[in-house]
């Protein structure tokens, strides 16, 4: 994994290598099945890398392919530690932070998803965005007939 830091100038210094953990080489990290993301999970103010590797989140295992089955990591619940909102075949589960792990999944709602109306990676964009303003994101699907938002 290569960082380059914001120089805070418009300018990112030069990759520099940080780990050979989370890589292709070192793992078979291919993004196809095993995306990586970033975010605060323990609300220290850095950020922390998360890999949806084959055994589980190191969390959740299950035939999770980023192809039907995409992963969001946000602050679900605003307490400064990144969550997981995955969009699994019935529904769409949330995982919270707990610092240092994360919570069993729990089914937030039955919808977005390839098993809720056949959503797919490639044909129904899903993101997170604050809509209502209430400090809180929301959970955004633009779906074959439309565009779905849901506040857990
Ligand atoms: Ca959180
Ligand atoms: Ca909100």
């Amino acid at each position: 994994m290569f960082v380059a830091l914001n120089l805070k100038d418009g300018r990112f210094a030069a990759g520099t290598r940080w780990t050979d953990q989370f890589s292709f080489g070192n793992g078979g990290w291919d993004d196809t099945l095993y995306p990586r993301h970033v975010a605060d999970v323990d609300g220290n103010g850095k950020a922390d890398v998360i890999g949806f590797g084959h055994a589980g989140v190191y969390l959740g295992a299950g035939g999770w392919t980023n192809e039907l089955y995409p992963r969001l990591v946000v602050d679900l619940n605003a307490n400064g530690r990144s969550d997981i909102v995955g969009f699994g075949h019935d529904g769409l589960w949330a995982s919270l932070s707990a610092g240092d792990t994360f919570a069993e999944p729990t089914l937030l709602a039955r919808a977005m998803a390839f098993g809720a109306g056949g959503w797919t990676t490639t044909r129904h964009v899903r993101i997170a965005g604050d809509f209502d303003g209430d400090g809180t994101p929301d959970l955004v699907g633009f779906g074959d007939d439309g565009v779905y938002v849901i506040y857990p």
